[in-house]
């Protein structure tokens, strides 16, 4: 009762009051059978010289809402707002004192795309077979519209059919019951909430299965490795209002204009304090380089841009190592310097006497010659000097970084020398201070959190089985990058998907859809029709689940769930808008509904009270977590969420190897882990402006000058020259690997662009069939998608 009650605080109390819920009714949900869009695009590619944000910025979400046929002005205006929902789109954190408008281009993409009035309900279905379907691109399928009905798949006819839920459950179940628990997977891709989450981790360790990747073994798992081992924190240790206090702000590999937009904010104020702002990057992103606000009216009407960007290193793809420890050894031999000129020390002694391994390190810097720092980098020294100074200077100082930094062979060890470089002059667990690596999916650090993890040591176990009274698996279970090998090797049998796109996302997407089929089980929870979903096992069903913007009506009322950023901040979030449709289920219902149908009953796990009533969730989180979670679910109803504890931004390093924060020597100064040769590129798979991850909102990457296509490659015209290309031609890319497979892409345009020569960039998803499996960070698995190795053939 007492649950019930705060749960009850927490829909409708202050200070997490909503606005009085307006839902419309079910009847006025229109099912409505969409055609397949006409690719009539009028493709233009042309260098781009405007800011992020500006006029374009609202063109684009107009672009957006036309054509979904939605324009949800309320629910905008509800995003990322104590009482309202939090933001689908990325995790960047959200202010407790929001701005009237606290979304981005974006975030109101992310809104528009679920709250559209489009519907691939059974009609569409019955209109498409799976192989025709096959052919559509990725827009296309998710253009069908939102999920509607659990559908079964049917092979006689090779389309998906409608069926009850109680038939989902019970067929899934008694799958599942005949299948062995450490051969199915249960992965998640980032979005799903806290107490899903936790239900969901539940689900898989007492059904007896430890295998729960999720998205960020493909993004940020170089992070939690790196991070853990240097300062004993597996995630970032700054938070929002360090951005007030610092010095200076450097960034590698992280596009903030499309891929955390409301961070634009938190730069253009850092930037008008005259903050330096040092950036990494192959490309001239036009976030770092200029903004103008589009919730500021003058600069809307004056069309006066921030610059952002005070220095701007245009990087070889995989050479952060290089650079990093060209600004080590810059600011140790300049501290050297110092020291027999008797001048003020450049370094934090104090700071580093309590570190481990300075030493070696100091002497790896002092060692390796600017020639190879030169060369691996693609930079000069005076460049990576003049970055240097800015950092010696600066009192306090972040370093961002993203997918530019974790995505290559050494990833791990790139993000490890970050932590050196801000050791060095004591910048971790200082206000003003740290590392700030930008996560991808708006709940993908929280699911890593409440347990979903396939690392047998970051989850509670002991702690489960007195909760619980059953036997967690112990061994460590499979990754991302694992289940890959263990489709590839048919000893996988039944796959489950919380969400995401697994097969899109995944590196050599066409050999695992090959094989995709050989499992038992697959089951897909989705809101919209994806690539994934067209390739099943035995048995298949697709189940359509409430988006977090929409109001989940359970046994108790309406339910608040949460989300952690970022910046470790957890929120509540409050959907209000009505289902797409009156036969979708949440998450937490269709996690609950398997685990029934599938475990043999335990009187300590009482699933139907859980879902009729979400605090109750919270309630055992706040037990299986204490540390983190004591009070949830009072702690929750702050205005601007709660902070999970991080050790290292308190300068306890008693988690870090050895118990103190470590300075680690990297293994080379390229990340790639491949050798160069001449005929062989670097290539990097991108985000446009316009995607979240495989969801293709258009085919508009606006700060990069292309418009209506995606099949671009981006070259440097030396590079042009040299292959004897023309601009527009069509090529293929092939893939250099040892296994002696091939793997090709064809039809890429030629697209001369400012980017460093050896250099390639082109589109994530359409490019992963290049990406080996085997391909990926050597300590993390994550694939290195940012440093492919591959070969251009006219
Ligand atoms: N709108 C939108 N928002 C998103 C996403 C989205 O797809 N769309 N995805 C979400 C997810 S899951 C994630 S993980 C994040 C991803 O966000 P980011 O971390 O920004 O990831 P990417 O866009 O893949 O690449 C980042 C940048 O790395 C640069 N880069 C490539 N190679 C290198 C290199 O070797 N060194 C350096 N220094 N830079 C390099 C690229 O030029 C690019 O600017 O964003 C999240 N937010
Ligand atoms: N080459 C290359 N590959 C990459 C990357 C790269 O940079 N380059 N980036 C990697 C990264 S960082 C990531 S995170 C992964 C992303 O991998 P995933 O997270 O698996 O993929 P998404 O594209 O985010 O998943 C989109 C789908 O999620 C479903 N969905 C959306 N919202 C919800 C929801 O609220 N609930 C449920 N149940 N389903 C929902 C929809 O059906 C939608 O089609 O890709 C990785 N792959
Ligand atoms: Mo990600």
């Amino acid at each position: 009762m007492v649950c019930s009650a705060l749960r009850r605080d927490l829909g409708g109390g202050e200070p997490l009051a909503p606005r009085p819920v307006v839902t419309k009714p079910f009847s006025d949900w229109e099912p409505r059978v969409p055609t397949k869009p006409k690719p009539s695009r009028r493709v233009r590619i042309k260098p781009y010289d405007g800011p992020a944000g500006g006029w374009g910025s609202l063109k684009s979400i107009a672009r957006v809402a036309s054509d979904e046929e939605v324009l949800p002005a309320g629910e905008l205006l509800r995003q990322n707002k104590t009482g309202g929902f939090m933001c689908v789109s990325c995790a960047w954190p959200k202010p407790a004192k929001p701005h009237l408008a606290e979304f981005c281009e974006n975030g109101a993409k992310a809104t528009l795309w679920d709250l559209t009035r489009r519907r691939a309900d059974p009609e569409f279905f019955a209109a498409h077979r799976l192989a025709e379907l096959r052919d559509w691109s990725d827009y296309d399928l998710e253009q069908a519209g939102r999920l509607t009905h659990p559908m079964r798949y049917d092979v006689a006819s090779d389309r998906y059919v409608p069926c009850a839920w109680d038939e989902a459950f019970a067929a899934i179940g008694a799958s599942l019951r005949t299948l062995e628990p450490k051969k199915v997977v249960f992965y998640a891709s980032g979005r799903a909430s806290l107490e899903t989450s936790y239900m969901y981790a539940l689900l898989a360790r007492m059904y007896g299965s430890q295998n729960l990747p999720d998205s960020s073994n493909m993004c940020h798992e170089s992070t939690s490795v790196g991070l853990k081992k240097s300062i004993g924190s597996p995630v970032g240790t700054v938070v929002l209002e360090d951005f007030e206090q610092t010095d200076a702000l450097f960034f590698f590999g992280q596009n903030v204009g499309s891929n955390s937009p409301r961070f634009l904010h938190d730069l253009q104020a850092c930037a008008r304090r005259g903050v330096p702002i040092v950036t990494f990057n192959p490309l001239r992103e036009a976030g770092l380089e200029k903004f103008v606000n589009p919730q500021s009216p003058f600069q809307m009407l004056t069309g006066k841009a921030t610059p952002i960007s005070s220095q701007y290193h245009q990087l070889k793809a995989g050479g952060d190592l290089a650079v990093l420890t060209g600004l080590c050894k810059h600011l140790i031999e300049a501290d050297d310097q110092a020291r027999l000129n008797g001048a003020p020390p450049v370094l934090d002694h104090g700071f580093i006497a309590a570190c481990d391994g300075y030493g070696p390190f100091a002497t790896f810097c002092r060692q390796t010659g600017w020639k190879s720092i030169e060369a691996e980098s693609g930079l000069s020294q005076a460049d990576i000097a003049a970055a240097a100074e800015v950092y010696a200077k600066a009192e306090r100082a972040i370093i961002v970084y993203g997918m530019g930094v974790t995505q290559h062979h050494l990833g791990v060890e790139a993000v490890r020398m970050i932590c050196n470089l801000l050791l060095l002059r004591g910048n971790v667990g200082r206000p003003g201070s740290g590392a700030c690596p930008v996560r991808g999916h708006s709940n993908v650090q929280g699911q890593r959190t409440v347990g979903i993890t396939e690392k047998p040591e970051l989850a509670p176990l002991d702690v489960l089985r007195a909760m619980y009274g059953f036997e967690p698996p112990r061994e460590k279970g499979l990754n991302t990058v694992e289940v890959c090998e263990g489709l590839l090797k048919n000893e996988i049998q039944g796959f489950i998907g919380l969400g995401g796109n697994f097969l899109r996302a995944v590196p050599d997407g066409p050999r695992i859809e090959a094989v995709w089929g050989q499992q038992a089980l697959t089951v897909q929870i989705a809101t919209k029709l994806n690539r994934g979903h067209l390739f099943c096992g035995k048995v298949a069903y697709l189940l359509p689940c409430l988006s977090r913007i929409e109001r989940d009506d359970q046994a108790t009322g309406p339910q608040t769930v949460s989300v952690e950023d970022s910046t470790s901040c957890i929120h509540a979030s409050v959907g209000e808008r009505a289902p797409a449709s009156p036969l979708l289920m949440s998450e937490a219902a269709i996690v609950a509904g398997m685990a029934k149908a599938a475990l043999p009953p335990n009187p300590k796990v009482d699933w139907d009270a859980w879902v009729g009533d979400y605090a109750l969730v919270r309630d055992e989180i706040a037990v299986a977590y204490p540390q983190w979670f004591k009070d949830f679910n009072a702690r929750l109803r702050q205005p601007g969420g709660f902070h999970r504890p991080n050790k290292a931004r308190m300068r306890d390093f008693s988690d870090a190897e050895g118990g103190k924060a470590n300075f680690i020597v990297p293994s080379a100064l390229s990340a790639t882990g491949f050798e160069d040769a001449h005929d062989v590129f670097r290539l990097m798979t991108l985000r446009s402006n316009d995607q979240f991850n495989t969801t293709v909102y258009g085919y508009e990457d606006r700060f990069r000058g292309v418009s209506g296509v995606r099949d671009v490659l981006f070259i440097n015209p030396a590079d042009i020259e040299r292959l004897g290309l023309a601009e527009g031609q069509r090529v293929s890319l092939a893939t250099v690997a040892a296994d002696g497979l091939e793997r090709r892409h064809d039809g890429l345009r030629v697209t001369p662009y400012d980017i460093p020569a050896g250099c390639l960039g082109a589109y994530y998803p359409e490019c992963n069939g290049l990406i080996p499996v085997g391909h990926h960070a050597r300590e993390s698995h994550t694939p290195a998608a940012k440093t492919v190795p591959v070969r251009v053939i006219a």
